[in-house]
Order: C-alpha cells, then structure tokens, then sequence
C-alpha cells in the first residue's frame, strides 16, 4: 500500500506541475490529489496498478448480483441488465477492507488445501493424454474408461474474473477437477449473439482455453444456447465460431466442443440433429477427433430419444444429459438409462443439486442417488456455476470476491458437496 501512496504522489505531483504551469486552479489540482489518494487507499485499481484488489483482500466485498426468488421449474431465460457484478459495497458489512492481523491469507492457497487426486504427480492431461469414445464410455489414450469432473463458468460475460488460471488451478488443486467448461450464452443479456462483444467473449473463451491447457486440464467451450431455444436460430454464428475454434485449436488434446448447451421450446430431436450435421463437419474440417458434445430436446434431457436415431458417420460424439436434482429425479434417470442401454455415450456437462432455476434448497438425497448413477455408469459430470450470484448454484458467497485461495466459509454449500463428490 505505501508503494501505491509513493507512486500516486508522483504521479500527482507531475499532474499538478503540468496543471500550474497551464494556469490551471490549484484547488482542482488538490482535489485531484485527494481521489487518487483516497482511491489507493480505498484499494481500487488503477491503470499502473497490476495488483487486483479484490484479490487481494479476499474478504472484500464490492459485486452482489442481486438475490431473486425463483420459482419457475426450468433455467429463466432472462437475464436481468443489473446482472453484471457491481461495484456497490453490499448493505451487509463483511470484515472492512482494512488490514488487520486477522486477515485471510491473501496470495496463497490455505495449506489445508493440498492437490488431491494428482495422477502420481502428473497433470489429469499429462497422465490420460487425448481422450476418446469407446461405446457408451469416455476413455482415455490407454483405453481406459475415464470419467470428467469437474466445474462451469457462469455466462462469461458477466462473470468473467473466473475465466482465469488461479481460479481453475485452485480447482484442479483444491477440488480436484480435471475439467473446466467455458460457458458463454449466445442470446441472453450481452451474449455471443445478442449484443456481446464478440472479439472480447472470444478473447476471453481462448483466455479459458490456454489457462485450462496450461494446467494440464480438459476444457469444454460451450455455446450455451438458452432463451434462443432451437440451435437453428443462430446457426450461421455457430458455424463462424465453431470454425475459427476449431482451427486455432486443431492441435490440442484437450479440447471438447459443447454445439448446443439446451435446446428447449418444443425442438425436436430431429432439428437438433440437422444443426449437429452441419456444424459437426466444421469442426471436423479442422480437428478429426475432438470430442464433440450436442444437446438434446427439453434442456438436454431427453437423451432417449436421441438414442432411437443416434448421429452416424463420425466418431468421439457425445450427448448433453443435464440435471438439478431438486427438479429432475429417477424419472430422468430411467430416460438416460435407455439412453444408455440403446447405447449413447452421455455427458453430463451441466447440473447442480438444487432445482432447475438455479436456485432454492439442495436435494442431498437426490444429489447422491444422481451421483451413484453417475459413477456407476462411468458418466462423467460438470458442476454449474463459477460465481458469486446470489443463487444456490453458485460455488462462491456472494461476500467474497476471491478468484482463488477460498476456504470453507467462502464456499457454498453446494461448493463443497461437489468436491466432496469430486473426491470420491
Ligand atoms: C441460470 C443462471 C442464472 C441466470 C439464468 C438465465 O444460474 O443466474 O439468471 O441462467 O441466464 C440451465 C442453464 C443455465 C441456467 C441454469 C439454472 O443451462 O444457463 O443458469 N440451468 O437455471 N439449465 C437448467 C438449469
């Protein structure tokens, strides 16, 4: 902190050279002073300041997104404009942005936090290399059945902080996942094709794509189809996105294309099927063996029927089976089981434990019977959501602007059943 004091007032006092010598008034001068000192020891970043302070006060609180009750069965395809972290203090007073000697640690992961689940000292990629399908199953470059677990971003355009390296090391380290899902939604608030901008969405996707690469991680990228409904509604930026992916990743082992996150609205297999035959030789074109995951009718989960007219003519492909277990429950299970008898290879790429909005109580019960099925079947399961939302199925409290280092206490409930789940 004094450094920034130290090179605030240099930087003032050359403002406030520059500012005599152009007749400028003093008093403005001085007061421009004041907001910057006052802004350093508020902990705000400025631009020469690559420290990020929310970062480094992990008990800081600076974004709530705002706590609704929902109550619909299925995922809102709104998205509130005020969804974007703000940068209002919360009402509720966390520990002050003071330091006090009974700070959290600040850079460094609590040592209670070993690595688990390290294949002997190797990276999950290091230790399974290029992953396949083998019949229903994953497998890996030994042909091994090989399961994923692991963690989604939230829509990354309003959650992008964790679309980062400290936050998935902390999840390959702490929970031990060995794959992180890059959610990015094409028609919501600020999406890919809904007024995103898309050079920064895609900066940020190939941000995600490198951190998880570098951690030896799997990485999903997701084009999360929601209140756009059938994927044919935006299938030409599909095709554009797909191709420019698929070409700057060709060479990488670690990369699996999610084509239509859930496809709901009354589509029907049969249209999502058109869209994944076109889309799957874009890909292809570039990248003959990556794995490819589409979505299936009724926010991916009617996996039967994809399995009565499976798609034919290419290898590695997978299908969405999603879940919250609050909402969705044996019945689900008894269509994936014959999705699996009728032999499609499933991927659950996106669940939580809570019901389908997103929010309200955890079903424990139904999270272990779902969890069972999972392990039993070798399927493997991505948790939704990196994010501080004031909702159930986010992983973080909403108190905490942490991007990694977490404890308990700044973990939902959620949060650590699913690393407890991971660990199993
Ligand atoms: C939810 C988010 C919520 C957001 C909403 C609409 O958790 O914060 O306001 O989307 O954008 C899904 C979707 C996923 C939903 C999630 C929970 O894939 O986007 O996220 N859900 O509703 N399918 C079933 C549930």
């Amino acid at each position: 902190m004094k450094a920034k004091r130290i090179l605030a007032l240099i930087l003032v006092i050359c403002m406030f050279t520059v500012g005599c010598s152009c007749n400028d008034s003093k008093e403005s001068e001085l007061n421009n002073l004041k907001d910057i000192m006052d802004s350093v020891d508020d902990g705000v970043s400025l631009w020469w300041d690559s420290s990020n302070a929310n970062n480094e006060n992990g008990d800081q609180s600076t974004s709530k997104a705002p706590t609704e009750e929902v109550t619909t069965e299925e995922p809102t395809t709104e998205e509130p404009t005020t969804e974007e972290p703000t940068t209002e203090e919360p009402t509720t007073q966390e520990p002050t942005t003071q330091e006090t000697t009974t700070q959290e640690p600040t850079t460094e992961e609590p040592t209670t936090q070993k690595p688990v689940i390290n294949d002997e000292g190797k990276t999950p990629y290091e230790a399974h290399g290029r992953l396949s399908v083998s019949g229903t199953k994953l497998v890996d470059k030994y042909g091994n059945p090989y399961q994923l677990k692991g963690a989604s971003t939230h829509g990354i355009s309003w959650f992008p902080q964790y679309v980062s390296y400290d936050t998935f090391k902390y999840l390959r380290d702490a929970f031990g996942v060995n794959v992180v899902r890059i959610a990015m939604y094409t028609a919501e608030y600020a999406g890919y094709c809904s007024g995103g901008n898309k050079e920064e969405l895609k900066k940020l996707v190939k941000n995600g794509v490198d951190a998880a690469t570098d951690l030896g991680l799997y990485v999903i990228v997701d084009w999360h189809i929601l209140s756009d409904c059938n994927p044919h509604t935006n299938k030409s930026e599909a095709i554009n996105f797909f191709r420019e992916m698929s070409s700057l990743y060709k060479d990488y082992d670690n990369i699996i294309y999610e084509i239509c996150n859930e496809p709901n609205g009354g589509t029907s297999w049969s249209d999502i099927k058109s869209y994944a035959n076109e889309v799957i030789p874009v890909i292809r074109s570039n990248d003959p063996n990556a794995i490819i995951v589409v979505g299936t009718p009724t926010w991916s989960q009617d996996v039967d029927q994809a399995s009565y007219d499976k798609i034919t003519g290419y290898d590695n492909i997978m299908y969405a089976l999603h879940y919250y277990a609050a909402t969705h429950k044996q019945w689900l299970r008894d269509k994936a089981q014959t999705a699996i008898n009728n032999g499609l290879a499933l991927f659950v790429t996106e669940f939580s434990i809570c019901d389908a909005s997103g929010n309200g109580g955890l079903d424990i019960n139904e999270a272990n019977r779902w969890l069972e099925f999972l392990n039993n079947n070798g399927i493997s399961f991505v948790g939704w959501n990196l994010s501080n939302k004031g909702e159930s199925s986010a992983m973080f409290q909403t108190w905490t602007n942490k991007i990694s280092g977490f404890d308990d206490s700044e973990l939902s409930e959620w949060a650590k059943w699913l690393r407890d789940a991971i660990k199993k």
